[in-house]
């Protein structure tokens, strides 16, 4: 016997053999596969010893021989004795679970029971290592606590080793939403011996309640899609398919105007229109629901097999009143994007639009907003022509360079119904703006300096505007303009015509007023002061100079104005065309007071050039 409780070595039996009288003999014992001396023999008594516990659940049985030598010849008496040895079983081993079991088990309330007319909730294997088929090992399964006590959870044995966790009635997830059970594995030993294991169940609420509708009246809407909303109340859980309502129209849609659908958030049924209808003045809705999930009652644990015995579904009674409205046209497009070169010839269609109305043929169209005049739009088809050539520059063009048109589409129902559509004219700049001076005026201060700085500006947008240049003859440009005494001029007034180019050669003539004076502080003249009548043989000039450029320049003094054709004493600049005026004085002007076209080389060494006059 297995595990004996006794002192080690532990005599088992005593071997004879009936040939050893007068033979001087011992006895040998040998086990298969075991060389660990665990059963050992007295040479001479015969006496069998084992000297440990046996596990009969490690080895059952051990292959044992005996011999039994005559010494004196050193050879076996008789045959060898050999047998196998069963280790008796005791009940040592509880039975075990041998499943993983997880922390909870979801249980559908009303779950309808299966082939074996019960709810299986899960599954349970179990082991007891004790010898097969006895006593030691036949193993019951049973539930040994459950709570809440109702309904009854059973285990039902599909194998030996296999056993199944089932209840035999319904959950009902509005009287408990949680059960422990504590299940116990018991072998049928003498004493038993078992194990326990405790399990938890989750009640899983499903579709156990009709909804019910909240109100008899439905809610009004305005659209097509959605003319009136039916609510209703479920008591499951919300957001399951055992409270997502599902409607239906019983009766008086036999014309199939009408559909209901479910609202997916607030559960609610729309009614809408989805079909072309004659106007009838009043129609009845016979407007039903249920759940999504079909229901299932738990009563007393037990279900009801017969929803018949129930109250019956739900369902609600409208009456739609159908009202003819004049809906307004339907631009296809509520906002149209439309490009246009500013200045282009005026005649030209910007924009035609497509406008439905399934009640009139019968539209018509109004301008409604176009500020500037630039259009006109056609009374009966719409399209918006331009009357005008359009300016980018003008006030009623944004930032954007874009020009906001509005027109009505009108029907003619009564009251007639409009809609309006805002067409954006983009308008692509073109060079429509010359250059201009920023200040026509200019002090220049003939006691601190002997010029001035101009700047000039340009309404257009790039490539037509700015960084500011002037042209010259040559083509080369440059950025900026400053206008240098040569001599010393008496304080007036003096007025520089100049013309100015941009970058697309755009010529602009501007006169500039230059008045030279004593400042008393920068840009501010002190006060008149009586003119120089010596101006003798002065050498006299303006001139343009530094970077910039500019195409030409007239020096004009303000009294008499004579005009002389100015030569050149160096030839090294007899190109050069000369423009001037006179300061006429009463007397001769000796030396030049002329301004020329100039090319760049010879702008650069303007400022040491005089030129004589006649
Ligand atoms: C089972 O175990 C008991 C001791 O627990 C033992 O007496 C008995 O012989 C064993 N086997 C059977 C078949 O009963
Ligand atoms: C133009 O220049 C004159 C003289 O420097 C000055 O008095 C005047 O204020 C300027 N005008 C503007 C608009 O800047
Ligand atoms: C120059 O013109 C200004 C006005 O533009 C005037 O006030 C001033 O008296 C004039 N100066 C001379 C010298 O004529
Ligand atoms: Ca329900």
């Amino acid at each position: 016997e297995e595990e004996m409780d006794v002192e080690y070595p532990y005599k088992i039996t005593t071997m004879h053999n009936d040939k050893t009288a007068n033979v001087e003999h011992h006895f040998e014992i040998s086990v298969e596969d075991d060389d660990s001396k665990l059963f050992t023999i007295n040479k001479t008594s015969g006496e069998v010893y084992v000297h440990r516990r046996l596990d009969r659940e490690k080895t059952p049985s051990y292959h044992i021989t005996f011999d039994v030598w005559d010494i004196g010849v050193a050879k076996k008496i008789d045959k060898e004795l050999s047998f196998d040895v069963d280790v008796k079983d005791i009940n040592d081993n509880a039975p075990m679970f041998t499943n993983q079991f997880q922390k909870s088990y979801d249980v559908k309330e009303n779950t309808k029971v299966g082939k074996f007319r019960n709810l299986q909730i899960l599954l349970m294997d179990v082991v007891d290592l004790d010898q097969e088929g006895t006593i030691n090992s036949t193993v019951d399964v049973t539930v040994v606590k459950q709570s809440p006590a109702e309904p009854k959870i059973g285990v039902k044995k599909i194998t030996e080793k296999q056993h199944q966790l089932i209840s035999e009635g319904c959950f009902d997830y509005d009287v408990a939403k949680h059960y422990s059970v504590v299940i116990s594995a018991s072998d049928r030993g003498k004493p038993p011996l078992s194990s326990t294991v405790a399990v938890e169940l989750n009640v899983i609420d499903t579709n156990s309640h009709r909804p019910k509708f909240k109100k008899r009246q439905a809610v009004e809407m305005q659209t097509h899609k959605d003319i009136l909303r039916v609510a209703v109340e479920d008591k499951d859980t919300p957001n399951t398919d055992g409270w997502r309502a599902k409607y239906s129209i019983i009766s008086g849609n036999e014309d199939e105007v009408y559909a209901i659908t479910t609202d997916p958030v607030t559960n609610e049924g729309i009614v809408g229109v989805v079909k072309n209808f004659d106007i009838t003045t009043l129609v009845k809705l016979q407007i039903g629901v249920e759940n999504v999930e079909p229901l299932t009652v738990c009563k007393d644990g037990k279900l009801i097999e017969d929803l018949s015995s129930l109250p019956p579904k739900d369902s609600v009674s409208i009456t739609v009143k159908m009202v003819d409205t004049n809906d307004a046209p339907l631009f296809e497009k509520y906002t149209e994007e439309v490009y246009q070169t500013e200045e282009s010839e005026k005649g030209q269609v910007l924009y035609t639009p497509k406008v439905k109305d399934a009640e009139s043929d019968n539209i018509r169209y109004e301008l409604v907003e176009d500020p500037a005049n630039w259009v006109t739009v056609d009374e009966k088809t719409g399209v918006i022509t331009t009357i005008e050539k359009m300016d980018r520059e003008s006030p009623h063009v944004d930032v954007d360079s874009t020009y906001r048109i509005v027109i009505a589409a009108i029907d003619d129902g009564s009251p007639p119904a409009t809609s309006t559509c805002t067409v954006s004219v983009h308008l692509r700049d073109i060079n429509d703006n010359t250059p201009k001076l920023l200040n026509n005026s200019a002090i220049l201060c003939s006691n601190e300096a002997d010029k001035v700085m101009v700047r000039a500006k340009d309404a257009d947008l790039e490539p037509f505007s700015g960084p500011f240049s002037f042209s010259l003859a040559d083509d080369k440009t440059l950025k900026e303009l400053s206008i240098r005494l040569l001599t010393k001029l008496p304080n007036a007034n003096y007025s520089v015509p100049l013309v100015i180019q941009d970058k697309q050669n755009q010529p602009s003539t501007e006169t500039l007023s230059v008045v030279v004076c004593n400042c008393i502080k920068p840009g501010v003249c002190a006060g008149p002061k009586p003119l120089s009548t010596a101006i003798g043989i002065a050498a006299i000039g303006l001139i343009i100079a530094a970077l910039l450029v500019f195409l030409l320049l007239l020096l004009l003094l303000t009294r008499k104005q004579k005009t002389f054709l100015m030569t050149n004493l160096n030839d090294e600049y007899k190109q050069t065309l000369m423009k001037y005026n006179e300061e006429g004085l009463g007397t001769d002007c000796k030396v030049s007071c002329g301004v020329t076209v100039l090319t760049t080389e010879r702008l650069a060494i303007s400022h040491l050039w005089t030129v004589l006059v006649k």
